[in-house]
């Protein structure tokens, strides 16, 4: 895995060089965003770099068994924006569209701190001094693993434990498309490391509740096939009907991957009156990313989502509408 080999010794100059550190990602944290976070501020720590994770949006408790609570600062916007335009580097990972870094989208690209991105998503920034993309990696925590190896960096056991989550969650427990002997060499590296398989998937994997598994029960109830798509849909009055948060059923199209025809799946979520997500995800060659990209949305091949303001059932009209019409 030489390919990245250059940019990666050259991001760890740029570490050497810089003392102030931001490390940021994508709003709606997921578990390979947190793992590449934590992982980074671990080591930029252990080398007494002045280091903070700055992240849009709320810091998910989910992932606690990663110290979040004392890794990431709850800093207002007014002192995260300062903090950005006074460090010297950024490290922004996972991000796919640099939109996704919210309210601190200007701040980061009017900081003058030289700007690096890691990412497995096709990637856009002209901004960027650095960019360090392989969309052939099921996750972006694989790439920071081949930043710690080829700086002959060590890895400890929160470090361990953070990449496991990273490519655990990404790979959705080594199944889905791009899951490789790289994604499965690396694992055994982690384990080796101090990452417990077992007690990594209990915390992204069995931390439902009963009511939660009841509620799913009854959205998928309203699962619909067509030949190749199968969608699913969560009008928003669903939630106070059960009891159930936005959060609460993220994952919930996982569940629809297991149709046997089902190529690509989708769930339409009305978040409120005319703003409705779309989450896809693809089983065969159909590129839910390229997709997502003509709503304004991202992701990649396998894997993506995006908004639309419009009415729900408008937007489940044109949206099977338009993949039927693509998908061979
Ligand atoms: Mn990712």
């Amino acid at each position: 895995m030489k390919k990245f080999e250059q940019k990666f010794i050259e991001l760890n100059q740029l570490v050497q060089k810089n003392n102030r550190i931001i490390l940021t990602s994508h709003v709606y944290t997921d578990g390979d965003a947190m793992g590449c976070l934590i992982s980074l501020y671990d080591y930029l720590k252990s080398i007494d770099k002045d280091v903070e994770i700055i992240i849009p949006g709320e810091v998910p408790p989910k992932y606690a068994f990663l110290h979040i609570d004392q890794i990431i600062n709850h800093t207002t916007n007014f002192e995260a924006e300062y903090k950005i335009s006074n460090a010297q580097l950024i490290i922004i990972v996972d991000v796919s569209s640099l939109k996704r870094l919210n309210g601190l989208y200007s701040a980061v690209k009017e900081s003058k701190a030289k700007k690096v991105c890691i990412d497995h998503h096709p990637f856009e920034g002209d901004w960027i001094d650095l960019d360090i993309v392989d969309t052939d990696r099921v996750a972006t925590g694989e790439m920071v693993f081949q930043f710690f190896k080829i700086n002959n960096i060590l890895i400890n056991p929160l470090m361990a434990k953070a990449l496991y989550t990273s490519i655990l969650s990404d790979s959705g427990s080594f199944r889905f498309q791009r899951t490789d002997a790289f994604t499965f060499n690396m694992a055994a590296a982690l384990v080796e490391a101090g990452a417990d398989p077992a007690e990594l998937y209990g915390h992204l994997y069995e931390n439902s509740t009963q009511h939660q598994l009841q509620a799913w029960g009854e959205i998928l109830k309203n699962v619909q096939s067509r030949d190749k798509l199968s969608w699913l849909i969560v009008p928003n009055r669903l939630f106070a009907e059960y009891h159930i948060s936005k959060e609460e059923i993220d994952g919930i199209i996982d569940i629809l991957r297991k149709i046997k025809d089902a190529q690509v799946v989708l769930v339409f979520i009305e978040k409120s009156e005319d703003e409705i997500i779309v989450g896809l995800r693809s089983k065969n060659g159909f590129d839910v990313g390229e997709f997502a990209r003509k709503f304004g949305g991202g992701g990649h091949k396998h894997a993506a989502g995006f908004q639309q303001n419009q009415a729900l059932k408008d937007v489940i009209n044109i949206t099977v509408a338009e993949i039927e019409k693509n998908i061979s």
